[in-house]
């Protein structure tokens, strides 16, 4: 089989026990003979050695290239052997170095809201209650400054015809017999049935109104108070003047998800040109990559899904993507959060990979975080979430607001409901816990989904929105029901300008 291909490289080194340095691989692949130069590099290289530095590869290169032999080949053990370093030998000389290969030193990775090791829930019915209020505490929070509200109850005993404010979340939403809207509105005291007229300028915002979501209304009691005439309507929201972080360097992170190693339809070739172009200069600047769910196929998630299984042991399909992992170059910061696919549990927040698929996807210091995760990448924080609730977003939401080809506008309307999942009982399951892990707290910089397989970004009170395509070719599934994906896509984010651009491997 040709080596030409970093990526093929890298597995053959990987195969032989040998870490990846990114320009050590460029160099190899760049070689006249890539399979000859590989071998030479290993035997030459440094007993107990991890890792092949571009140092070594450029030395053994050099001597054979023009002919002329370099006496400083390294090798051995002698005292001069960068062995020295503690375990990882063949250390790169800073500065000394050309091409793909970059300085670590201003990196910083910081990862906040995860639920792994946190759970508390026991899956009674008060942790529901408590998620529920707490959810409310945090939501209501955020709508508190905006409207002067009163508790139901107490709304309840104000004389007909009073200006009044609610907040509340979202009980019921039904249509009147003459086309208004009846919203009723639950706080921790009760209900408040709450009427949008037909006519009314922000009519249409009812369209975009969730079941569970929290919102605050100002409007008129009606004469016998029993109902509140609303003149408007609030969402927690981000504030327009938000002002994202941006990174004080160039430098850039891969945001991609729905790898699906295991299925049939896993694109590998595709996968194996994204990880052949990060060790290329172009891609130099790339030094994170964040993967947002399904990194595997999975067993058992859908009916029928065996049919189009590929590896049908699930702990294979994690080793089989631990391989592909090792094509991306060593030197890039990698966080992984699970999705529905992904072996644990599916109710929402996920925690990370356990500790034995930790160990089996333990490929260049991997992150592994919850779903849903706050990254901060140099100053630049980055809510990752798979997206289950995208598709109940779709599937309620009209066309214009949240539809598959445009997965962003689903996305900003979990950003305006400051909630990754707002609407409870439908496909997105919820676990209970003392605490709501899935309210936005804080306006992240950048929010990176997937779970739909198509690709999509755009900004929403400049906060950046990623939906990131995915690396698996259409299932049967998907062709019944005309989902068309997005596969073999890598949408790069400049985190010093929050700009993308997409990169296409197909
Ligand atoms: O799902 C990818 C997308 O396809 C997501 O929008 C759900 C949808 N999907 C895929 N397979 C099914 C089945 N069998 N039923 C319902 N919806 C489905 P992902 O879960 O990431 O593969
Ligand atoms: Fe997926
Ligand atoms: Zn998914």
């Amino acid at each position: 089989m040709p080596m030409e291909t970093p990526a093929r490289l890298v597995r053959e080194l990987t195969s032989r026990g040998y870490n990846a340095d990114r320009e050590a691989v460029t160099l190899l692949a760049s070689a006249p003979d890539p399979a000859a130069a590989l071998e030479r590099a290993v035997e030459s290289a440094p007993e107990n050695a991890l890792k092949l530095s571009a140092e070594h590869v450029r030395r053994t290169l050099g001597g054979d290239a023009d002919g002329v032999s370099n006496p400083t080949v390294s090798g051995g053990n002698g005292g001069a052997n960068p062995d020295d370093r503690g375990g990882s030998a063949a250390v790169e000389t800073e500065g000394a170095v050309a091409g793909a290969s970059r300085s670590t030193g201003s990196r910083s990775i910081d990862i906040d809201g995860d639920v792994t090791g946190e759970s508390t829930g026991t899956g009674e019915y008060q942790d529901f209650v408590s998620v529920f209020r707490d959810r409310f505490k945090r939501l209501s929070g955020q709508l508190r400054g905006r409207v002067n509200a009163r508790p139901t109850n107490a709304v309840a005993e104000m004389p007909g015809g009073s200006e009044a404010a609610i907040i509340g979340m979202i009980s019921d939403i039904r249509s009147t017999a003459n086309g208004h809207w009846l919203i009723e509105l639950e706080d921790t005291n009760g209900t408040f049935p709450c009427l949008v007229m037909k006519d009314r300028k922000f009519a249409d915002v009812v369209d975009e109104l969730l079941l569970d979501e929290t919102i605050a209304v100002e409007g008129t009691l009606a004469d016998d108070a029993g109902i509140l005439f609303v003149d408007s309507l609030h969402f927690p929201d981000v504030p327009r003047t938000y002002e994202p972080s941006t990174a004080d360097r160039h430098v850039q992170a891969a945001l991609i998800s729905d790898v699906h190693v295991g299925s049939q339809e896993f694109l590998a070739d595709a996968w194996s040109r994204f990880a052949d172009w990060l060790h290329t200069p172009e891609a130099a600047a790339v030094e994170y990559l964040l993967v947002a769910g399904d990194m595997v196929e999975g067993v058992g998630i859908y009916p029928d899904q065996d049919e189009e299984l590929d590896i049908v042991d699930i702990f294979e399909q994690y080793e089989q993507f631990s391989e592909h992992l090792k094509e991306v170059p060593g030197d890039v910061e990698i966080v992984l959060i699970p999705g529905n696919h992904d072996a644990v549990r599916l109710a929402e927040p996920q925690p990370g990979f356990d500790e034995e698929l930790r160990n089996i996807m333990d490929v260049h210091d991997a992150r592994i975080s919850g779903n849903p995760s706050t990254v901060t990448i140099e100053g630049v924080s980055v809510l990752m979430y798979h997206g289950v609730s995208l598709d109940e977003v779709i599937a309620e939401l009209p066309e214009e607001k949240a539809s598959y080809d445009d997965p962003h506008k689903a996305m900003y309307q979990l950003l305006k409901k400051r909630h990754v999942a707002p609407q409870y009982g439908g496909h997105t399951r919820l676990a209970p816990e003392e605490k709501d892990y899935l309210v936005i707290d804080e306006v992240p910089d950048v929010f990176h989904t997937g779970h739909v397989h198509k690709l999509g970004f755009g900004k929403y009170h400049n906060v950046m929105a990623i939906n990131s395509g995915c690396w698996q070719a259409q299932t049967a599934f998907q062709k019944s029901v005309n989902i068309d994906p997005d596969a073999g896509y890598a949408p790069i984010l400049d985190l010093d300008t929050l700009d993308v651009t997409v990169r296409k491997f197909v």
